[in-house]
């Protein structure tokens, strides 16, 4: 028995002898809901999806801020002195005699890596003049080793802060290298503009990308008695003789290191 409907003869007929396999579609109301079912679900999985990827490369920023860290100590070893920035971007310090200009970009191609962080941006990289010029032993020793840019007694010039004018968390830093992490530096917040207008001043305090002000550098930096613990194991530099100076390994009371002279 055929249906009667020449347009769908087949079809029509099967359904026609079988009513209970008539189809009927979503309505409109039906196809909203599911819509907005399905954008809930999309919308909860896609902003801890957006979390984890920052964490990510949160992760891969700060590995690698701790291989650049160590090529700092490496190449001060090598060198006698900490590299000076590069600060005309193509990845080469930028140094006469003395290390002028002691804020700029890591020096990437001098080192060896660090040119970008995880979001594409260049680091930034601040050194003090005394640790990477090449006079040696400046600014404290009486009779400073050959080829050695400081000396035991030689003071670093970089504040650590926990905030804009907070408290303290690390002083006398030799050099610091900072990821402006993935919002790059906003003008909004205090504490991230203290770690992009170039002075010897920074923070480094916990990540927040909700509460004011917003934080989410990333900062590493050399500590002066890890830089001279090493250049005295590698014979660098020598602790107890008047050509460093008399202060030991204390490079928190450098000012006396004029004494050497008397
Ligand atoms: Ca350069
Ligand atoms: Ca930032
Ligand atoms: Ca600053």
């Amino acid at each position: 028995m055929f249906s009667t409907k020449p347009w769908c003869r087949l079809s029509c007929n099967r359904v026609e002898q079988h009513p209970h396999l008539r189809q009927r579609g979503f309505s409109l109301l039906e196809m909203a809901i599911v819509l907005v079912v399905i954008g809930l679900l999309l919308g909860g999985a896609l902003v801890p999806l957006s979390v984890q990827m920052e964490k990510q490369d949160r992760d891969e920023t700060r590995r690698l801020l701790i291989d650049m860290q160590e090529a700092v100590l490496g190449y001060a070893l090598v060198n006698g002195r900490l590299p000076c920035p590069d600060t005309d971007g193509d990845g080469q310090m930028d140094i006469s005699t003395s290390c002028s200009n002691v804020t700029g970009q890591f020096p990437w191609v001098d080192l060896g890596l660090g040119k970008d962080d995880a979001w594409g941006r260049p680091f930034t990289y601040r050194v003090s003049a005394n640790f990477a010029d090449t006079t040696d032993g400046t600014g404290c020793a009486a009779s400073p080793t050959a080829g050695l840019s400081f000396s035991l007694c030689s003071l670093a010039d970089i504040t650590v802060l926990d905030g804009a004018g907070g408290n303290l968390v690390a002083s006398t830093i030799p050099a610091i290298i900072v990821s402006h992490g993935k919002n790059w530096a906003t003008s909004s917040s205090n504490d991230e503009a203290e770690n992009s207008d170039a002075d010897g001043v920074l923070v480094d305090r916990v990540y927040s990308n909700s509460a004011a002000p917003t934080f989410d550098d990333l900062v590493v930096w050399v500590v002066p008695n890890i830089l001279k613990s090493k250049m005295l194991s590698a014979g660098l530099i020598v602790g107890n003789n008047g050509n460093n100076g008399n202060n030991g390994n204390n490079g928190n009371n450098g000012n006396n290191g004029n004494n050497g002279n008397n």
